[in-house]
This record gives structure tokens, C-alpha cells and sequence, in this order.
């Protein structure tokens, strides 16, 4: 009894509105995607990527430990860069309960550059030493069958500027 095509009409109408709004939205985005997605994609990733492998900075103080862990036969860090004809100061810690050195070789691998030694858990030994010589040394610790087991390291002299 109560306007039957009043109610009718409206209902149709408000749905064909909203269907065409959402029609009329998305619209532009289809023609245009293959402008949008090369820019912000590769561009910021590059950049954020980290160098690896690169050396560790030139420092005259280091702490070196000797063992500890589940393989105590190391050294963390196991190379270190110092710059020639500067005192460098090594303060080296036992990680373990063994005894340990930190000895720097010559390039005949016989002569002895530097030398520490500590001999419990907790212990440590700092000396300050100088190296004239630019080049890569090895050092290692000089207690039977530790240098066989892995106890190396590289000891990195360049060039003062
Ligand atoms: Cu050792």
C-alpha cells in the first residue's frame, strides 16, 4: 500500500553507483604498470647489500683470544692488519683452559717478531711491539701439536702513511 515503485527504484540505483565508482577506480591503474614497477624494485636493494670479505681494519690495538668454544685450537680474530713502524698493542686472553701462545713469525718462519704467552682460563699477556716490515706473517701458537690442530693466524703489516 505504501509507494511500491518509491522503495523499488532507489535499491538499483545505489548498486549500479558503487559499481561504477569501483569500475571508474580501477581503471587507470591497468594502463600503467610497467612504468611503476622498475623504479622502486632493484634501485633501493643494491645499495643496502654489505661488502664481505673484506679485510679487517687497520688498528695499533687488538685483543686476540686464544681457544675457547667447541674448537679450542683457533684464534678469534685470526687475522689482524696493523700499520708498519707504529707500536702496536696486542693484549691476548686464553679462551680455555690450555695454555697458549701468540707468536709472530718472520718471513723464514723461524725468527720470532713478537711473543705472548698465557696459561689458564682467564689469563692474559699485553705487549706492545713494533713492526718495521710491511708483508703478511703468520703466527701460531708454539705448544706441541696446537699449530698441527689449527691455531693459525695472519698478522697483516702495511704501510704507514
Ligand atoms: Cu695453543
Amino acid at each position: 500500500m505504501i509507494g511500491r515503485p518509491a522503495r523499488g527504484r532507489p535499491l538499483p540505483v545505489l548498486f549500479l553507483t558503487v559499481a561504477a565508482s569501483l569500475a571508474v577506480g580501477c581503471s587507470p591503474v591497468s594502463p600503467t604498470p610497467s612504468t611503476i614497477v622498475p623504479s622502486p624494485g632493484p634501485g633501493q636493494s643494491v645499495p643496502a647489500a654489505p661488502p664481505s670479505g673484506q679485510p679487517p681494519t687497520v688498528s695499533t690495538s687488538w685483543t686476540v683470544v686464544a681457544g675457547g668454544g667447541a674448537d679450542v685450537y683457533h684464534y678469534q680474530p685470526a687475522t689482524i692488519v696493523v700499520p708498519a713502524n707504529q707500536p702496536v698493542t696486542i693484549q691476548f686472553l686464553d679462551g680455555d683452559t690450555l695454555d697458549h701462545t701468540w707468536t709472530v713469525f718472520g718471513a723464514d718462519g723461524t725468527t720470532v717478531l713478537a711473543n705472548l704467552a698465557v696459561a689458564k682460563a682467564g689469563d692474559e699477556a699485553t705487549g706492545t711491539f713494533t713492526f718495521a716490515v710491511p708483508g703478511s706473517f703468520s703466527f701460531w701458537c708454539t705448544l706441541p701439536g696446537h699449530k698441527q690442530f689449527g691455531e693459525v693466524g695472519t698478522l697483516i703489516v702495511v704501510p704507514s702513511p
